[in-house]
C-alpha cells in the first residue's frame, strides 16, 4: 500500500513500552506480542508518519513458570502478579504523558489495559475518554467470570469494579463510564451482559457494524468517548478481528472486524477531536500467527490510527 503522511503541523513525540504478559490469559503466548510487534517493523512504521518515536523497552514481568495457577485464587488467576505489573505500567504511561509524550503500550494480554487507563487519567493532560475495540467486553469480574482469567475484567476494573478497587495506584483517575464506548462485540458472558446494560457505557456490537457500517458506528462511538473530556484513551485488542485476518490472537472469535473495517475504524480515530492520550495494541499471540501476519496489521492499524493515509 502506498502510504503518505498526514499533514498534522505538530506531531506528538511518541514513546513504546512493551508488556510481555500472558498472565491474564492463563499463559497462552501473548506474552510474545511486544517482540512480535516490533519485528514487524513499528518503528520505523511511525517515524515514516513524521513522529519522532522512542522505545523504552519492556517491563519486566514476574515469571509464573513457579507458579501454580490453581494455587492463586482460581476466580481471578494470578490476580497478584497481574496487579504488580499494571502498578509499574501505570507508573510509566504517567510519566510518558506527564513528560508531554504519546504512550503506544504493546501487549501482552488485556489486562494490562488497567496499568494504561490508570497511567493515562492521571498524567495531568485532563480527563480521559475510553473506546475499547474488542471482540469481548472485559467486563467480568471475579465475581462473575466463568474463567477466571483477569483479561475478561480490565474494562470492569478501569471503572472500578471487580479487582483492584480501593488500591492506591487506583484511587485517581475517575474515567466516566459515560465517556467508554466499545465497538467490535461478539462474544458477551451472561452476566457480563448484564452488569454492561446496568452501565452507562455504550455498546457496539458486530451486527451494529453488519447493519450500520463500521463508519457510522465508530463516529458515533468516538462521539460518546469523546464528548466533553480531554483527551483519548484507545485500546486496540486484536481479536476484534475476524480470524481470517488476525489468527494470531489470544482468544479468537469468528465474525470479526475485516481488514478494511478496522482500518476505517483506526483512521476515525485520528480525525476525533481530543487528543490520542494513549494507544494500546493488546492480544497478539505469536504462538497461534501465520508469519507473524496479526503482529504486522497491529503495526498497520497503529499507523492509521497516528495519521497514515493511503494518499
Ligand atoms: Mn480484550
Amino acid at each position: 500500500m502506498e502510504e503518505s503522511v498526514s499533514t498534522d503541523d505538530e506531531q506528538e513525540p511518541l514513546t513504546v513500552v512493551g508488556v510481555p504478559m500472558d498472565l491474564g490469559a492463563d499463559r497462552r503466548g501473548v506474552d510474545m506480542g511486544p517482540s512480535a510487534i516490533r519485528y514487524a517493523g513499528l518503528a520505523d512504521r511511525i517515524e515514516g508518519l513524521g513522529y519522532t518515536c522512542t522505545d523504552d523497552g519492556d517491563l519486566t514481568v514476574p515469571r509464573s513458570e513457579r507458579h501454580d495457577p490453581d494455587a492463586t485464587d482460581p476466580s481471578a488467576k494470578y490476580v497478584d502478579e497481574i496487579e504488580t505489573v499494571c502498578e509499574r505500567l501505570a507508573d510509566r504511561v504517567e510519566t510518558i504523558r506527564a513528560a508531554g509524550r504519546l504512550p503506544l503500550v504493546l501487549g501482552g494480554d488485556h489486562s494490562i489495559a488497567v496499568g494504561t487507563a490508570n497511567g493515562v487519567a492521571r498524567g495531568g493532560r485532563g480527563s480521559t475518554g475510553v473506546l475499547w475495540v474488542d471482540a469481548h467486553a472485559d467486563f467480568n469480574t471475579p465475581e462473575t467470570t466463568p474463567s477466571g482469567n483477569v483479561h475478561g475484567m480490565p474494562l470492569a476494573a478501569t471503572l472500578g469494579r471487580g479487582p483492584f478497587t480501593d488500591r492506591p495506584w487506583t484511587a485517581t483517575p475517575g474515567i466516566a463510564p459515560e465517556n467508554v464506548a466499545l465497538v467490535g462485540l461478539r462474544s458477551v458472558d451472561e452476566r457480563e451482559s448484564a452488569a454492561l446494560s446496568r452501565s452507562p457505557a455504550a455498546t457496539y456490537t458486530m451486527t451494529d457494524i453488519d447493519r450500520r457500517g463500521i463508519a457510522a458506528v465508530v463516529r458515533e462511538a468516538l462521539a460518546t468517548a469523546s464528548n466533553g473530556v480531554d483527551q483519548l484513551y484507545v485500546s486496540l485488542d486484536m481479536d476484534v478481528l475476524d480470524p481470517d485476518e488476525a489468527p494470531g490472537v489470544g482468544t479468537p472469535v469468528r465474525g470479526g472486524m475485516s481488514y478494511r473495517e478496522a482500518h476505517t475504524a483506526m483512521e476515525l480515530v485520528h480525525t476525533a477531536e481530543p487528543e490520542l492520550g494513549a494507544l494500546e495494541l493488546v492480544e497478539v499471540n505469536p504462538v497461534l500467527d501465520t508469519h507473524n501476519r496479526t503482529a504486522e496489521l497491529a503495526c498497520e492499524l497503529a499507523a492509521s490510527a497516528l495519521g497514515s493515509r493511503i494518499v
